[in-house]
């Protein structure tokens, strides 16, 4: 791995804020790719924050401070990965789902959904299934996208899909799921339209749903 990339990856490990944002800034200079720092700094530093938790060597505020950097080094990359569109190809509503606190995964969703050519509707982290409902009604949205990252709140999307049903919209918007204890087999299982592993194929699903 490239000095930098190790760098990159010591700091959110550390949760450093100042040198994770210093070594992202260093290494764009240096002509690293947006994709890269995250494929290769930024998110092993996450998967493996997330294993020392569960080895019981780190805890929350460890989680905490990780994700503070993190945060930090996307929002230097976000412009890098957005590319502007005159005219948007659809609207997306997007939001962590109702219970769920983790939005690290969602942004980078809603920022390759950017770069792909969407307008996002970010509703942010703990959203309850009416709001996703009432976003859509005001700015008539085709796309939902809803992200969970605990298996306990990932029960809670049925409840999302419920609402855009009883709400006599379920056949005018694509609902499309994702997070980390979310499968291809439990999307399919809620009738969500859509499932992907990752952001860019998040981005990728968004296009073929309603590009
Ligand atoms: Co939490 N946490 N956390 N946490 N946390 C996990 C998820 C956990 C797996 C850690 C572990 O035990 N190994 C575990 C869940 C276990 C489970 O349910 N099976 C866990 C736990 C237990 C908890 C608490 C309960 C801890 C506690 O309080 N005791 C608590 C719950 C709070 C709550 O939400 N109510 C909690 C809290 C937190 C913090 C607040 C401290 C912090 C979040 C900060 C933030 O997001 N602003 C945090 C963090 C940082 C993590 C880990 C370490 C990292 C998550 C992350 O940002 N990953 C995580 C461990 C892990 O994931 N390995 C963990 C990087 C991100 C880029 O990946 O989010 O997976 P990810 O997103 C990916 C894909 O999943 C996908 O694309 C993204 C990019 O490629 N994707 C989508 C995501 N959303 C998508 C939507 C789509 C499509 C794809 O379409 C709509």
């Amino acid at each position: 791995m490239d000095e930098v990339l190790k760098s990159i990856y010591k700091g959110v490990l550390e949760g450093d804020l100042d040198s994770t944002l210093e070594n992202i800034n260093n290494a764009v200079e240096a002509g690293l790719s947006a994709d890269d720092i995250l494929k290769n700094g930024l998110i092993p530093a996450m998967a493996e924050v997330g294993r020392l938790f569960e080895e019981g060597e780190y805890f929350v505020p460890e989680m905490l401070v990780a994700a503070r950097a993190m945060k930090g080094g996307l929002n230097i990359l976000k412009p890098l990965l957005v590319r502007e569109e005159v005219e948007p190809i659809g609207k997306v509503v997007i939001g962590t789902v109702q219970g769920d606190l983790h939005d690290i995964g969602k942004n980078l969703v809603a920022i390759m959904m950017a770069g792909a050519g969407f307008e996002i509707h970010d509703l942010g982290v703990d959203v309850p299934a009416d709001r996703f409902v009432e976003k859509v009604q005001e700015i008539g949205a085709s796309l939902v996208a809803v992200s969970a990252l605990l298996t306990t709140t990932m029960a809670n999307i049925p409840t999302v899909i419920k609402s855009f049903e009883n709400a006599g919209l379920r056949d005018k918007v694509k609902i499309m799921v994702g997070g980390a204890p979310i499968t291809d087999t439990y999307a399919q299982s809620i009738h969500a339209d859509g499932f992907a592993p990752d952001a860019s194929q998040a981005a990728k699903l968004a296009l073929k749903l309603v590009g």
